[in-house]
């Protein structure tokens, strides 16, 4: 396997497992299936409990004819659980991660069909559906995918759906390469599934969003579902979203995302109080959701949530609406921002973006993508967010510059069809947007300031290792620095601006300046009601003082590194605790 592109490593590793595998060759890997028949965990009616019979014969036969034994295994991972990797096989898993960048060896020991939790409520269950639902043309697009985790995926789609729901199965191969296997054992097995599978082949690579437009074009339901393809959809997981789109063609459902974990494979319950967000960078983040947002449903999590973004893989949409909504911009390449890119426009052109908590669908999150970034990683990923600022940010593309002046450099290529897009829809405003479906955003919005803070001799505050992983596995740090010019060095610049804001805080994307009597100012999570966070300025004496000690901010520069700190406010004040709010980078 080489670094650059990730080619799949063969191994005969299972095939030892299992008596009578494979002999020469390319090893096909084995397809593991769990070979009993279904529990009646999810009969709706007739229909689905013959095709679960189905399917169930055929996975069986299937499962003999891959192994040629009579006894299967026993599976791991039943039940959600994780999959403990034999002494023998670590080596080989480890070994393997890079393929997918998730331990594929992991899914290869678990039934296709393995069982998970029921992930509902008792009030979700308590939930009625009428009998006539809309349909859905699943759409799931891939590219270098594993073997074992995308044939999962479509039999927990089968199992788990009521199937006259499904209209077809729409899958598109992204110019997977070196994945024979894959091909033949994908045609081999969709052609016994219950419902029509449907598999478009692109010649080239195109990306995702021009994979699942090139899937959306021939679909035939009522509405579209799309799926990643490492993922297992848990019980009752469709009815919900469908449900939600025939009250409101312009919804866009989503369900909870739950993590099956990228190393053992086990199935954890994804929060239902978590929705999505986004940060300075333009990056998709989880945060948790607001008390008004309990407020709004009164605190009913069987309710859906209105949410500012969806993460993007997820989701159910009225078929004629998608189009209507402008479907996806073709101009974006690869991966990323697309999910934002829908996010604003649903919303800002009179759409609803909703989260549903009592449909869950597990997805394997990775921390790398396995494959290649035709173009580089950063160049299509920012082109994208390119697009996306230019189109829909209005004034706050500035600020977006101003904190990503890599953004600057990269081409976003023609965007005047999307933007005859947002006319013909009469799209509301970002600012509209922000204030009234995101105002707990770190974007500024209601500031006294925007832009650097500094003390008379030229010195600004500034942020260190503020954009860590998702895990906010990061210590940001705060000292005094020269300050810098935006147009002569603007990526360090980008660290000397913060908001100082209507409430008070003094932040920095996500993070506020934090302070307690005689101590250096600590950068945290921004929450509400935290008085610690609040700061007030008087732009007469330059004073910014810490509400809850009394105290103001202070800095030496000459000591401790130009660490800042709250201390005794000087009679009189001095130049340690002066402080000027730069030109704003918006208005
Ligand atoms: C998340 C979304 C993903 C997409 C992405 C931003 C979830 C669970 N996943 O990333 O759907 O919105 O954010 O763009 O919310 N693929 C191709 N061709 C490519 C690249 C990817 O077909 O050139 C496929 C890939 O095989 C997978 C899907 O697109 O099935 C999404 O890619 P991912 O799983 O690497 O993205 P993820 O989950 O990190
Ligand atoms: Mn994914």
């Amino acid at each position: 396997c080489t670094k650059e592109i990730i080619l799949p490593c063969q191994s005969s590793s299972l095939s030892s497992l299992l008596a009578n595998n494979n002999n020469s060759g390319i090893i096909e890997p084995i397809i593991p299936i769990r070979r009993r028949k279904y529990p009646n965990r999810t009969l709706y009616n007739s229909q689905t409990s013959n095709a679960i019979t189905k399917t169930s014969r055929i996975i069986n036969k299937w499962w003999e004819n891959q192994s040629g034994a009579t006894n299967p295994p026993s599976w791991h991972g039943e039940g959600g659980r994780a999959v403990v990797i034999p002494a023998e096989l670590q080596e080989q898993s480890k070994k393997r991660f890079i393929e997918n960048q998730f331990n594929i060896l992991a899914s290869d020991l678990m039934a296709l069909n393995r069982s998970i939790k029921d992930q509902r409520s008792s009030k979700c269950l308590a939930h009625k559906f009428p009998s006539d639902l809309p349909t859905t043309s699943i759409v799931i697009v891939f590219h270098n995918e594993g073997n074992s985790t995308l044939l999962r995926t479509l039999t927990s789609i089968i199992i788990r759906s009521p199937i006259q729901y499904i209209h077809e199965i729409i899958m598109v191969d992204d110019a997977s390469i070196n994945r024979e296997y894959l091909k033949d054992t994908l045609d081999a097995f969709t052609k016994e599934l219950p419902v029509p599978v449907h598999i478009l082949r692109n010649n080239d690579r195109l990306g995702l969003m021009k994979s699942r437009l090139r899937g959306a074009e021939i679909a035939k339901g009522d509405t579209l579902t799309f799926l990643d393809a490492h993922i297992e959809c848990s019980p009752g997981w469709l009815e919900y979203l469908l449900y939600e789109v025939k009250k409101d063609r312009t919804a866009v459902v989503c369900p909870i995302i739950d993590v099956i974990n990228d190393n053992d494979f086990g199935y954890y319950t994804g929060s239902d109080m978590t929705w999505g967000g986004f940060n300075w960078r333009l990056n998709f983040r989880w945060y948790p959701v607001p008390q008004r947002e309990e407020v709004r449903r009164n605190g009913d999590h069987s309710l859906p949530l209105l949410s500012p973004t969806m993460a993007g893989g997820l989701f159910t949409i009225n078929r004629e609406y998608f189009y209507e909504i402008g479907a996806y911009d073709p101009g974006m390449e690869v991966w990323g921002g697309e999910n934002l890119e829908m996010s604003f426009r649903v919303w800002q052109c009179g759409g609803r973006v909703l989260i549903h908590p009592c449909s869950h669908v597990g997805h394997v999150f990775r921390k790398q993508t396995p494959y290649t970034f035709p173009g580089g990683t950063g160049t299509v990923i920012f082109h994208n967010n390119k697009r996306l600022v230019e189109v829909w940010l209005d004034k706050y593309k500035d600020f977006i510059y101003a904190i990503m002046p890599e953004l600057k450099r990269v081409q976003a290529g023609d965007v005047s069809e999307r933007l005859a897009l947002r006319d013909r829809l009469k799209c509301k405003d970002f600012q509209w947007y922000l204030e009234n479906i995101y105002p707990e955003t770190s974007l500024p919005i209601n500031f006294h300031h925007v832009g650097a803070i500094r003390t008379e001799p030229m010195s600004c505050l500034t942020l260190h290792n503020v954009f860590g992983s998702q895990k906010g596995n990061r210590t940001a740090t705060l000292n005094i620095e020269t300050c810098l010019d935006r147009t002569e060095s603007p990526i360090n610049a980008a660290y000397q601006i913060v908001i100082y804001s209507k409430k008070g805080e003094i932040r920095f994307d996500d993070l506020c300046f934090e302070g307690s009597v005689n101590s250096v100012v600590k950068l945290q999570k921004c929450t509400e009601g935290n008085q610690k966070q609040i700061w007030n300025y008087n732009n007469e004496t330059k004073l910014m003082k810490h509400v809850n000690s009394n105290q103001c901010l202070t800095v030496d520069e000459k000591k401790d590194n130009g660490k800042v700190n709250v201390g005794p406010c000087v009679e009189g004040n001095h130049a340690q605790q002066r402080w000027y709010l730069e030109r704003s980078v918006i208005t």
